[in-house]
């Protein structure tokens, strides 16, 4: 569990200079007209005004935070009773969804680009030589969670994305772009955070100690007031992987 003592987050944050600002999305901004749909908690109506477990739309909550933008957020249900006005603009029906002003835009990356476009400060580009890195962690965590078999090869193929991440960080960290988290930081830790909890609950697996620099990453990631703030628990994470794939509450495993 990551969920750092209060004293530990306060630490974290002053270093990160923002420990003493309130969230971004409380507070009013004139020219700004940003709405951001993501995934609603389920049964919560819809659209709702609770927020789901999506690391998808977390990325984009994030870095509206982190952007110090203020926001507006409505919540979508999954599955095919999407309000009718909401699949006229949005087609896939996939949350997240970011309205500006007048203009829906589809789609995490397309989302973080318009907004690194038109609020540059700050910058949150990550350098183009580490875009992907952690990038493999998710789909081999999606792919050994669906297989509903712990021995499954994509098991061996996640610990593989997990080193090489944790050389990542021993080498370039303690974030992946070095001293400052960049978007490919607020895409790869709230799908962590989903890996560690589903297959910890599901599984019965933990990232391996050895892994330091990983731990610390995530322990560091899950610190910053944009998270804390965008976060989902526990029991939602893993709820919403077990209806996903008609998971049982545990795997049979020794
Ligand atoms: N490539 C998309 C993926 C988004 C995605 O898969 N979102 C899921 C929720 S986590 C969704 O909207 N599902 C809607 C549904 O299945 O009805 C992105 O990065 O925005």
């Amino acid at each position: 569990m990551y969920h750092p003592e209060p004293s530990r987050v306060q630490e974290v944050n002053r270093a990160d200079g923002d420990a003493l600002k309130p969230p971004s999305h409380a507070v009013p901004s004139a020219g700004v007209d940003l709405e951001v749909f993501g995934k609603a908690a389920t049964g919560t109506g819809n659209p709702s005004t609770q927020r789901g477990d999506c690391p998808f739309s977390q990325r984009i909550y994030m870095e509206l935070e982190e952007k110090r933008l203020p926001y507006k957020a409505t919540y979508i249900q999954e599955g095919p009773d999407k309000p009718a006005w909401f699949m006229e603009k949005n087609p896939s029906g996939l949350m997240p969804v970011l309205r500006d002003g007048s203009e829906w835009i589809q789609d995490s990356e397309r989302i973080f680009e318009h907004l690194e476009a038109k609020f540059p400060n700050p910058a949150l580009k990550t350098p183009d030589e580490f875009k992907d890195v952690g990038s493999g962690i998710f789909p081999t965590f999606v792919e050994w969670l669906k297989s509903k078999d712990q021995a499954h090869p994509a098991k061996q193929d996640l610990i593989k994305e997990l080193l090489s991440f944790n050389q990542h960080l021993q080498k370039h960290g303690p974030y992946i772009a070095g001293e400052k988290p960049t978007d490919s930081d607020f895409t790869v830790a709230p799908k962590l955070r989903h890996a560690r909890v589903a297959l910890g609950q599901i599984m019965g697996f933990a990232f391996p100690e050895k892994l330091e620099a990983l731990h610390k990453y995530i322990e560091l990631m899950e610190a910053r007031s944009s998270f804390i703030h965008t976060d989902s628990p526990d029991e939602m994470i893993i709820c919403g992987w077990r209806k996903k794939f008609s998971l049982p509450e545990k795997l049979d495993y020794e």
